[in-house]
C-alpha cells in the first residue's frame, strides 16, 4: 500500500491535474477566442504532459504488480485501481491517436475525440471523488486511534459513508455538467439557441441538381460529425437576393445571381475535413466549382498575389496565396453527399481547402477578391497560422 501512496502517487496526481486543467482550458470558449494564438502551444504542452502521464501509468502498473498481495483483500482499492487504469489507458490511447490522427489518416478518425472526451469526463469526476473521499479519510485516520478508544466507531462509519455518498453525488453532478459542456454543439458561440432554429433556413430556388458521382455519393457517405462552428448568428440566404461577386485584380469581374452561379461548371470530389480543435470528418463527397477554373475564367492579372474570401455573415474572412488557391482540390461547394449544404454548415456555398485546417473554409461564401497584399483573416488575426496546412498533409 505504501508503494502506491508515496511519491509516485503525488507525481501521478499532479500530472493528472495539469492534464485535466490544460485539457479543459483547450476546450474553453476563451481559447477559441481571446487566446486562440496560444492554442497550438497549449496543445503541445497538453501532449507533453500526457506523455509524462503515460510514464507514471507504466511505473504505476509495475508498482501495483509488486503490491499485489496488499491489494488482494481490498476490493475497494482494487476497484479504484482497475477503474483508474482503464480510464488512463483510454485517455492515453485516444490522445496518441488524436496526436497522430492526420498521419494515420482514416484509421484514427471518427469518434476518437468523442472517446477522449468521455474518458476525460470519467477521469475528472472520479479523480474529484477520489480527492474528496481521501482528504476526509486522511483527517479521519489521524484521529482514528483516539476515537477508537472512546468507542465512537459507528458514528465515524456513518459519517464516512455520508462523506462518500456526498462525494459520489458531487462527482455525478460535476460529471454531468462536464459532459454537457464537452459535448454541447456550437460550444464556441452564444448563438446556439438561435442556430438550432436556423439549422436550415436557406431558401434557394432552384436547388443545384447533383451530377453523376454526387448522388449517390461516390465517397459512400461521410464518416464522422460536423460540429457547427460560427462566430456570428447563422445568416439565411434567399435566391431572390443572393449574389456572388468576384472582383479585384481580374480582367473579367463577375457578379452573378444564384441561377447564374449554378450555370458555372462543377466538379465532384471526395475529401476530408479537419478542424484545428481536433475533430475530423472523412470521405465527404462534395460537388462545386473548382476555384482554379473560376479564377481562369476571371482572368487573374499579374499584380494579383492573394485571394480574399468573404462570408455572407459580414464578419468572417480568410485568404490564400494565389498558388494555394489554385490547388486542384480547392472548391466552392454547393452539394455535400448529393444534398444542398444546410445553412448551419455554410450553405448555399462554402469554400473548401481540404489540405488546410477548416478555418480556411469560409462558410456562406459570397465574394472573392484578388488582391496584391496579404490579408489576415478572422482566425488568422487571432493567432492561427496563415499557412494552415494540416500537419502531414502539406504537399
Ligand atoms: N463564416 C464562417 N466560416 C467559418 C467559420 C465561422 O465561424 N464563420 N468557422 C470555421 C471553422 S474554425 C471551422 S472548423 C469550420 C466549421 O465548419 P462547420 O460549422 O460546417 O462544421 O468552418 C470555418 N468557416
Ligand atoms: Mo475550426
Amino acid at each position: 500500500m505504501n508503494g502506491l501512496t508515496g511519491k509516485l502517487h503525488t507525481y501521478h496526481a499532479v500530472i493528472a491535474l495539469l492534464l485535466a486543467l490544460t485539457g479543459l482550458v483547450l476546450h474553453s470558449q476563451l481559447f477559441r477566442e481571446e487566446f486562440a494564438f496560444l492554442r497550438t502551444y497549449l496543445n503541445s504542452l497538453h501532449v507533453v504532459i500526457g506523455l509524462f502521464f503515460m510514464l507514471t501509468v507504466v511505473v504505476y502498473v509495475r508498482a501495483i504488480a509488486n503490491a499485489r498481495e496488499s491489494l488482494a483483500g481490498n476490493i475497494r482499492l482494487q476497484g479504484i485501481t482497475v477503474g483508474w487504469l482503464v480510464i488512463s489507458v483510454v485517455l492515453s490511447f485516444t490522445g496518441l491517436l488524436l496526436f497522430f490522427a492526420i498521419d494515420l489518416y482514416n484509421l484514427a478518425g471518427v469518434g476518437t475525440l468523442t472517446l477522449h472526451r468521455w474518458a476525460a469526463v470519467f477521469g475528472i469526476s472520479s479523480g474529484l471523488y477520489h480527492i474528496a473521499t481521501s482528504l476526509y479519510s486522511q483527517q479521519h485516520c489521524s484521529t482514528a486511534d483516539k476515537t477508537a478508544v472512546t468507542n465512537g466507531h459507528s458514528l465515524q462509519t456513518s459519517r464516512r459513508s455520508f462523506i462518500r455518498w456526498s462525494a459520489a453525488v458531487g462527482a455525478l453532478v460535476g460529471g454531468g455538467g462536464l459532459t454537457k459542456w464537452l459535448f454541447g454543439l456550437s460550444t464556441n458561440t452564444d448563438w446556439s439557441e438561435t442556430n438550432k432554429k436556423y439549422k436550415d433556413c436557406n431558401k434557394m430556388v432552384p436547388q443545384p441538381s447533383p451530377s453523376l458521382g454526387s448522388l449517390p455519393p461516390v465517397g459512400g457517405g461521410y464518416k464522422g460529425n460536423f460540429e457547427v462552428f460560427t462566430v456570428t448568428p447563422i445568416p439565411c440566404a434567399d435566391s431572390d437576393t443572393w449574389k456572388f461577386t468576384l472582383s479585384g485584380l481580374v480582367d473579367n469581374p463577375m457578379s452573378t445571381t444564384w441561377k447564374g452561379f449554378l450555370d458555372l461548371p462543377r466538379v465532384v470530389q471526395v475529401s476530408n475535413f479537419h478542424c484545428i480543435t481536433g475533430w475530423s470528418v472523412y470521405n465527404v463527397t462534395y460537388e462545386g466549382i473548382a476555384l482554379a477554373q473560376l479564377l481562369n475564367l476571371a482572368g487573374v492579372q499579374a499584380a494579383a498575389k492573394y485571394v480574399k474570401f468573404y462570408s455572407g455573415d459580414g464578419v468572417y474572412t480568410s485568404a490564400l496565396s494565389l498558388d494555394q488557391a489554385q490547388s486542384s482540390d480547392v472548391m466552392i461547394a454547393v452539394l455535400m453527399d448529393g444534398q444542398p449544404i444546410p445553412s448551419d454548415l455554410g450553405g448555399p456555398a462554402r469554400l473548401l481547402v481540404p489540405q488546410m485546417y477548416a478555418y480556411k473554409g469560409v462558410k456562406w461564401l459570397n465574394a472573392i477578391e484578388l488582391i496584391s497584399e496579404p490579408h489576415i483573416g478572422f482566425w488568422e488575426s487571432r493567432g492561427y497560422e496563415n499557412d494552415a496546412w494540416v500537419r502531414g498533409l502539406k504537399k
